[in-house]
């Protein structure tokens, strides 16, 4: 179901298997290819160490920002048939390493805890790997319930292990 206002979405972009910083890239191509969405802008890419289990490969991360006129859950499976077109399978173990992860990071000023669909993603304001990029891209967007990215990407910036910006 679409409707005629134009609404922001953020996407967080991640890969730490084939060639992760391409498969980046990639998955932020096919964002562009989402119906009655638009990619407006993208972040650098960087390169960090994991989060979770340790004995996988480092991990590529953007952040994207869309406009759009689907309702949240129609964009979130627009991203994870995206994910499974780009070889994502989902049998892995939490937190495990993965082709390409598309979250959805914040929907416009829309708050939802569902198990399908949890906005903000709950996982933010912890994450330097998604806060850093994103404040390249929206440092004034007001995060529903948490404040600015601004704000929130100095609050992490300090007791964070480094990202690696690669482009
Ligand atoms: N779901 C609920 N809310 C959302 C949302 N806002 N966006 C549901 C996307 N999906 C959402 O997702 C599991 C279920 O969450 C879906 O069915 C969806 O309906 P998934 O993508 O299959 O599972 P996942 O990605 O393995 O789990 P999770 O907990 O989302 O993992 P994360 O949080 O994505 O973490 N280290 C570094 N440095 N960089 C990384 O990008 N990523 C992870 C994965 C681990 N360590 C990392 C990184
Ligand atoms: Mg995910």
């Amino acid at each position: 179901m679409t409707e005629p206002r134009w609404r922001p979405a953020y996407i967080g972009i991640g890969s730490n298997l084939d060639t992760p910083a391409e498969q980046v890239s990639r998955g932020i191509s096919a964002l562009a290819t989402i119906p009655n969405t638009k990619l407006m802008l993208q972040s650098s890419r960087y390169v960090s160490a994991p989060m979770g289990p340790a004995d996988q490969p480092d991990y590529v991360n953007a952040v994207a920002a869309l406009l759009t006129q689907l309702q949240p859950a129609d964009l979130l499976s627009e991203l994870q048939a995206i994910e499974t077109a780009h070889g994502r399978t989902r049998d892995g173990e939490r937190w495990g390493p993965r082709i390409l992860d598309l979250d959805l990071l914040a929907f416009a000023d829309v708050i939802l805890a569902e198990s399908e669909l949890t906005v903000p993603h709950p996982g933010i304001v912890e994450r330097s790997f998604v806060l850093l990029p994103w404040a390249e891209i929206a440092p004034c967007y007001r995060v529903p319930g948490l404040g600015s990215i601004s704000d929130l990407a100095r609050s992490i910036e300090s007791n964070e292990s480094p990202l690696t910006k690669i482009d």
